[in-house]
């Protein structure tokens, strides 16, 4: 039995089995790179879903954590902390938003923008009491708490977890019409993903985030964009509703937010929708806590001063236009964003995951989505040797199988 059998037996027998992960048992990493406990190296092809955007183990991120960690690492909110406020204005800044609200998780933090979304459309919209709907999209993915999986359109996330939440209302992705069809004086908020990761890395038409800005502008509702994985420089832009120049009034953020180091999340927005909370109305134990504030700092840092937006934007240019010219009978087409790529297979491909098995295999961890994609999404830290190293095997893998 080998080392990783081991470690596989053990979670198998003693954890919920919640998930279905490749056998690989890793037990270090670096850069873009991890290693298994047999000491076998993988190319890392999905960052921890978007989290490790900076790179596994950034050293820098790595010395913030250990440093703040011995100083004090927990204060709760009852007290203040001297990493929350400079933690706080520097997000801003970076972001050009008025004001933060911290929490850990995303879904967390997604729980926070709906909050937030339902208590300004009483306040200071006028909707009436316990009225409020919030209209979200077919295919989304916000998280798994009970609320969020109310208005999942799938069967897998809601179903044996009901009653579900009211005051949800989905509607296909990327249609406008359905959207102003949909408006009505007791329309709260919009809450969309720019680019939808789970469904498939799957990008609305061109214009659909533009034309949802005009429509809640001038329906008065909010617009509030979840860029948990899409966010912080994944696209090519540090937020991807930046592709159609618009500017929302919630953003939602989490995952890369520390580099992967601890769940550190939070929304974004400006005095009249954050306005809308009041001493405790809402918060959490770890949310703003020291240690998080200091990673976070460091890693949105580490995201500006090594131009890893700029790179994303330019190796995903790279890295897609090679997996384009790979002339594989199962590939329908590549899609994607900056470092965020979906490789699309046809019906006849036998499904994702035998292809993230091979690519295993030969050293390179992926992760397919709904049955037909893989998804590539490396750290933003990785190089274009890397990639040539990473091309070399999506064409034995999709060319041989
Ligand atoms: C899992 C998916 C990705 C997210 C967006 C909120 C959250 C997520 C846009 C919630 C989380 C994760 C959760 C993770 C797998 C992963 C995922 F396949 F499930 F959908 F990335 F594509 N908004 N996405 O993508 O954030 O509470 O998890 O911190 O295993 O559930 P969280």
């Amino acid at each position: 039995m080998s080392e990783s059998d081991r470690f596989i037996e053990l979670e198998e027998r003693y954890g919920a089995h919640n998930y279905h992960p490749l056998d690989v048992v890793i037990a270090r990493a670096a850069g873009a790179w991890v290693w298994d406990v047999d000491g076998r190296r993988y190319m890392d092809c999905l960052a921890a879903y978007s989290a490790v955007n900076q790179g596994h183990c950034h050293p820098r991120l790595v010395k913030v954590m250990a440093e703040q960690m011995c100083r004090v690492a927990l204060t709760s909110r009852a007290f203040r902390n001297d990493q929350l406020g400079p933690y706080c204005r520097e997000i801003c800044e970076l972001t050009g938003f008025a004001r933060v609200l911290p929490m850990n998780t995303g879904a967390e933090a997604v729980e926070t923008a709906v909050k937030a979304a339902r208590k300004w459309g009483y306040t200071v919209k006028g909707i009436p009491e316990n009225r409020a709907e919030i209209l979200v999209f077919e295919g989304n993915f916000h998280g798994r708490t009970t609320t969020i999986v109310s208005f999942s359109s799938d069967p897998d996330y809601r179903t044996g977890f009901g009653p579900f939440t009211p005051g949800f209302r989905i509607l296909p992705y990327g249609d406008i019409a359905a959207v102003r069809e949909a408006m009505s004086p007791e329309v709260c908020a919009v809450l969309v993903e720019p680019i939808q990761g789970e469904a498939g890395i799957v990008s609305p038409p061109s214009g659909f985030l533009r034309e949802l800005r005009e429509l809640t502008t001038e329906h008065r509702c909010l617009l509030a964009c979840d860029e948990i994985q899409s966010g912080l420089g994944r696209t090519g832009t540090l937020f991807a509703y930046e592709h159609e120049g618009i500017r929302p009034d919630i953003v939602i953020v989490g995952k890369a937010l520390s580099g992967g180091m601890y769940p550190v999340s939070a929304i974004l927005a400006d005095d009249e929708v954050m306005g809308v909370f009041k001493p405790g109305e809402h918060g959490s134990t770890f949310g703003g806590n020291p240690l998080g504030a200091a990673i976070a700092r460091e890693a949105l840092r580490v995201l500006v001063d090594e131009g890893m937006v700029a790179r994303s934007a330019e190796l995903g240019e790279y890295f897609m236009g090679r997996l384009r010219a790979i002339a594989s009978p199962h590939v329908e087409l590549v899609r994607g964003k900056g470092l965020w790529i979906g490789i699309v297979l046809k019906a006849s491909a036998g499904g994702a995951r035998r292809f993230c098995e091979a690519l295993q295999a030969e050293g390179l961890l992926c992760k397919e989505t709904h049955h037909t994609v893989i998804r590539v999404a490396p750290p933003l830290t990785i190089t274009r040797e890397e990639i040539d190293w990473a091309v070399e095997r999506f064409a034995r893998v999709l060319t041989s199988l």
